[in-house]
């Protein structure tokens, strides 16, 4: 059954003009794009978004990442969307990440790992719901 999940293509790759290969690589996976658009998170909604994180230690350093440069937010489908993307994604540390994944083609470090995709479908449609109206 076809499946919704929300991705990210985070500051560190929009900055580096990586969007394009990123989102090549989606759809090559066979994800549809239902929804797409692009801005740059306030501080506020960075620590909205990540607030399962609040007492990491890392939680300010992200808040600060992620609000420091653009993002691109998508909705993709596919069957089983949500395991696929983050099979597709790789470890959230890119040296960790399996070959072929975009976190090690693309990541940098465990915080500038270039994607965010959701963890499993309640939380899919959480943040679904935090940037679109409508899509679901
Ligand atoms: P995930 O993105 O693979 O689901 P999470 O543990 O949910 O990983 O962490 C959310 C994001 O927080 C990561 O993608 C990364 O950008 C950042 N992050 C996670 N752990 C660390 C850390 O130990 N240091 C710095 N940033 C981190
Ligand atoms: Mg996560």
């Amino acid at each position: 059954m076809k499946e919704k999940t929300l991705c990210l293509i985070k500051p560190d790759a929009y900055e580096r003009q990586l969007v394009g290969k990123i989102i090549t690589m989606i759809e090559k996976n066979g994800f549809a794009i239902k929804a797409i658009s692009f801005l740059k998170l306030s501080k506020n909604e960075a620590e909205q978004f990540y607030y399962i994180h609040k007492n990491k230690k890392f939680f300010n350093g992200l808040v600060k990442y992620m609000s420091s440069g653009y993002t691109v937010c998508m909705v993709l489908e596919k069957a089983n969307a949500v395991e696929e993307l983050r099979n597709l994604m790789g470890n959230t540390t890119p040296l960790k990440a399996k070959k072929g994944t975009i976190r090690n083609k693309f990541g940098i470090d465990i915080r500038h790992n270039s994607i965010h995709g959701s963890d499993s479908i309640v939380n899919a449609k959480k943040e679904i719901t935090f940037f679109f109206k409508g899509v679901i």
